[in-house]
Parts: C-alpha cells; structure tokens; sequence
C-alpha cells in the first residue's frame, strides 16, 4: 500500500480554521516577499497553483486565493498521528516523506478483511481522527502502488489486482512515474515516447545508453516490475554467515551441515533483533572465484532457524541441479526483516513448536555461550572436518 495525503499543510490549516474549507488556499506566505508556494488546495490549484511556484505568480493567476505562513511544529504532529494510525495496521512502515508512506500488510488481510477494506479503515480513521483525507493505492509492488495512489487523488482508493500492472501503467504520462525527472522526461521525449506504455516497449538497453542504470530501473517500472521491499527505517537491512572452507569441496553432507549452522546463526541474530524475514539468500563461491546468489522470498515471514535452513536447502538444492562445480565458500543470508507478527504461528501449528524450541535453545546459549548446545545437524559438522563458524 502507498499512503498519501491529500494537499497536507492545507489540509491542516483547514482543520485548525474551518472557515478557510472548500477555498483556494495557499500555504507558503505573503505573496508581497519572496518565497514559494509550500501547497495550494484543490480549488487553487484549479488555477493552475501548484508547489514551487513563486507566490507573486500564484497571487497574479488566483487573485483570490488567501495566503498562509506555513507552521511545520503543527504538520509534524499531524504527521507524527498519522503515521502512528499506520503503525496500527502494519509494523512494516516505511515512511517516505511529512505525509506518505508505504506499508507492507501481506498477511494482515484475514485481520481485517481484505487490503482493500484495511484501506478504507486506514481512510476513516485518519478522517475521524485528523480531519484529513488519504489517498492509496494497493498493488504488488511499491512503485505501482505509488502511481495508484497518486492517480486516485483526492479522497481516493485504487487497487491494482496481480497481473493488471501494465495495463494500469501503460496509458499514463512517463512523468507519472516516481523517479523521472523533469530532465528525464524530456531525454524520454526525445525519443518518441511519451506513455508508460511506450517505456515499458522501449528496449532496455536504449534506455541505458541515454539514461544509464536509472534508464534500466525505469524500464523495470513501467513493466511494473519493482522488487524493492518495504523497509522502516534504521533497520538492519539483513544478517547473514558465509564461510570459506580451507579445501574446496563437493561433499553434498558437509555444504548441508555447514547451511544448517550458519542458518542457526543467523536465526538467533533474527530472534534478538526481535525481528523476522522475507527473504532468504544463498550464496556460493567456486573454486574459481565466481560467486553466485539464489533469493527466495516468502510469502509469509520466517523466524526459526528450520525455516531459513530449509528455504536455504531449497535454492542449494535448485543450483546444484544445473550446476556441480567444487565450492569454496557457502553463505546464507535473510532479509526485508519485518517485525514478529502472529502470522507464522497461525498458518501451521508446527512452526509455533519451532519457535518454543529455538526460543528454549536462545536462552540456553544467550546464559552458556553459543557452544553451549548442540543441534543434531551441526554436530556432523565435527564429524566431517573440524571447520568452525564464526
Ligand atoms: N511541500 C513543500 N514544497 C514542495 C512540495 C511539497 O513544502 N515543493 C510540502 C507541502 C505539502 C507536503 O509537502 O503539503 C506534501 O507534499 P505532496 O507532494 O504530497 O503534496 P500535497 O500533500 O500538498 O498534495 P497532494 O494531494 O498532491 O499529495
Ligand atoms: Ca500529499
């Protein structure tokens, strides 16, 4: 979901003064000093006002329009509300700006409905709260629901169902899309293309040659395609363990055992921070030095080191299928880490008795050192060389 409100600081200074709703207003200050338009209401903009524009120019196209001192202290406490009522639908938050935000509520659903109607209970209750009107849009990816939140503006709700990404992008203008510049769009225009849609047939590698990697990433955009994750800021981005072996090996037991501690490693670091994954990432070196990753994301996140060792297993699985080379180094990683959520334990009884298990396990090594206990896989470890994690 892509959160946004509706003309902010406007929004604002009309909920703390009624008698300026329903008016063209503009937040920035006196048109009579130098400064920019901050925001202007829905009825200003409706002269063509918009952010940015010098406020003499704004008060000569809206002569009418009543001109506010903009009070950040106010729009940061607004802010600070608005975040903390998206905070109640999802703990993976990611703000973006004053008053936007992405919020990952995969797996939420069946708490309150459906994303969709989560969406109109997040709209009521900044409404009946704030005062304010949001607009957003839900989509299975960041950047499509961005654009739909934007598109649905004001007072809007867009959801763009799987599959429909395209066909939602295509008409739009490219400057529709987050990340295209005023710059950009002309380079784009330059050649001939002026839709989404067009972008998105535009070969990668044209796109590269005038745009460079923003060329690429914006070609991935207007397939729809963003697999950029949801991520609250400060947070650790991931954790993982790698090892090196001291001989380059094709032992199938020994890369497994060695998987299984690191993946209890990384699941007791996971645990700590309080914290689960979405994302498991393997990693091989071979002996000739080139190195590989194999991702999976989840649809549900994961907290016990089975789960992690287990997707881990899969993608080592799924290499080894194709390729057999001897491998000098085996890594594994997770990450878009979210807060613990219920979720796991709801969907299968088992894994709630993992997490007994490794939660038992924590406080034992947590008092006692990591040595302290053994997990039956590790052990093997020590059967088939003397190799230590660290
Ligand atoms: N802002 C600003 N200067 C800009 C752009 C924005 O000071 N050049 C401030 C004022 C806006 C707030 O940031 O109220 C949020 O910016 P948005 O781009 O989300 O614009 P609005 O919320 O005003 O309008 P919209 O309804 O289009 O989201
Ligand atoms: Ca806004």
């Amino acid at each position: 979901m892509h959160v946004d409100l509706d003309s902010f600081f406007v929004s604002v200074e009309q909920v703390l003064n009624p008698e300026l709703k329903d008016k063209p207003i503009v937040v920035g200050g006196n048109p009579k000093r130098r400064g920019v338009v901050a925001t202007a209401s829905y009825e200003a903009r409706a002269f063509g006002l918009h952010s940015g524009m010098p406020l003499v120019t704004a008060a000569r196209l809206c002569p009418g329009a009543i001109f506010i001192e903009a009070d950040f202290a106010r729009y940061r406490e607004f802010s600070q509300k608005f975040m903390a009522i998206l905070n109640d639908f999802s703990p993976s938050i990611e703000p973006m700006g004053i008053d936007e935000a992405y919020l990952d509520v995969t797996g939420f659903e069946s708490i309150h409905g459906s994303i969709r109607q989560m969406a109109h209970k997040i709209k009521q209750r900044v409404r009946n709260e704030l005062g304010l009107c949001a607009s957003i849009g839900i989509a299975s990816c960041k950047v499509v629901a961005k654009v739909a939140s934007d598109f649905s503006k004001p007072d809007g709700l867009i959801e763009v169902a799987q599959g429909e990404e395209r066909n939602f992008l295509a008409p739009l203008p490219v400057g529709k899309l987050p990340g295209v510049g005023k710059q950009s769009v002309q380079v784009i225009k330059g050649l001939g293309v002026h839709t989404i849609g067009e972008l998105a047939q535009t070969p990668s590698h044209t796109l590269r040659s005038y745009l460079g990697s923003a060329g690429e990433m914006l070609h991935r955009f207007a397939n729809g395609i963003d697999d950029s994750q949801v991520l609250p800021p400060g947070e650790a981005k991931s954790i993982s363990r790698e090892t090196t072996f001291a001989e380059d090996t094709r032992n199938y037991s020994f890369l497994e055992a060695t998987l299984w501690a690191q993946s209890e490693r990384v699941g007791a670091d996971l645990r700590r921070q309080g914290k689960q994954a979405k994302c498991v990432t393997l990693k091989l070196r071979y002996a000739d030095f080139s190195t590989i990753t194999r991702s999976h994301t989840l649809r549900h996140s994961v907290g016990t080191d089975q789960e992690i060792f287990e997707t881990g297993i899969g993608l080592l699985n799924g290499v080894l299928e194709t390729e057999r080379k001897a491998v000098r180094l085996i890594g594994i990683g997770v990450s878009s880490l979210v807060g613990v959520s219920l979720q796991a334990t709801l969907f299968s009884p088992s894994t709630g008795k993992l997490e007994q298990l490794n939660k038992a396990v924590d406080r034992i090594r947590t008092k006692y050192g990591f040595d302290a206990i053994q997990t039956g896989r590790a052990t093997r470890l020590e059967d088939i060389s003397n190799t230590t994690l660290k």
